[in-house]
């Protein structure tokens, strides 16, 4: 058996098409179901359900042999015992700083006094303000970062920007574009080994099908 994690939305609905490519379509639709475990029509292949943040901890683990995560999600998660063959160039974003539009970032960032910045994603926003040589004050949040500012628990956020038009309904404007971000398919190491031709057989046709720029 091999088991892909995928979380609902738009990883879901992006992998797809990749899936098809290989020969492998979902029984189910995850919005319609309340099925975890979704059958497809290959019987040796099956979809788990997971939350997006908790993909790369099914594929360490074991729990899944493959997996669809966020270029976000697995640098927070760390990447350990994951091996990382494809970019999947699908869930495509950035992530960015923001603050407010009636604030000025740069002369926040002069002073020298400590920013702080409310983000999810705690690993890169330390990352990116100690290269940058700015103190930050991390204040970890788990949703509606586009709060913070607005409330005065923050002076910016770390947070993924698609349209933009978030950041715009909440009177915020984007200020440093720290990465590109797109989902990445992840394998368990052990996984590989002990299925080599399945999970390969699917890896390359997933490789076939990435769309280009
Ligand atoms: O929702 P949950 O807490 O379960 O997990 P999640 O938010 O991580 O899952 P999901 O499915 O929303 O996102 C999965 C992955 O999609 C992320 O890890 C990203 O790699 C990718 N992705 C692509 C995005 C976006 N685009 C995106 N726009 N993830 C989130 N957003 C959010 C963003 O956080 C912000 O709130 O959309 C809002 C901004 O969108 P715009 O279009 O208004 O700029
Ligand atoms: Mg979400």
């Amino acid at each position: 058996m091999i088991t892909l994690a995928l979380s609902k939305g738009r990883i879901f609905d992006e992998t797809l098409p990749l899936l098809k490519a290989a020969g492998i379509e979902v029984l189910e639709d995850p919005e319609k179901s309340r099925k975890l475990i979704l059958p497809t029509n290959q019987a040796s292949v099956r979809v788990v359900l997971v939350r997006a943040s908790d993909v790369p901890t099914y594929v360490e683990y074991g729990g899944a042999d493959l997996g669809v995560t966020g270029l976000d999600t697995l640098i927070e998660h760390g990447g350990q015992g994951l091996y990382q063959p494809l970019d999947l160039n699908i869930a495509k974003c950035r992530m960015s700083v923001a603050v407010r539009a009636d604030d000025d970032y740069a002369a926040l960032v002069r002073t020298g006094a400590r920013l702080k910045v409310a983000t999810k994603y705690t690993a890169i926003a330390r990352d990116f303000f100690a290269t940058k040589g700015v103190h930050v004050d991390l204040i970890k949040l788990y949703g509606s970062m586009e709060l913070a500012p607005l409330t005065g628990l923050a002076d910016a956020i770390v947070d993924l920007v698609s349209t933009g038009n978030t950041l715009k309904a909440n009177h915020l404007v984007e200020v440093e574009r720290i990465m590109d971000i797109s989902s990445r398919l992840v394998v368990n190491q052990a996984a590989l080994k002990l299925k080599q031709a399945p999970i390969r057989a699917i890896i390359d046709a997933f490789a076939g099908a990435v769309k280009k720029d």
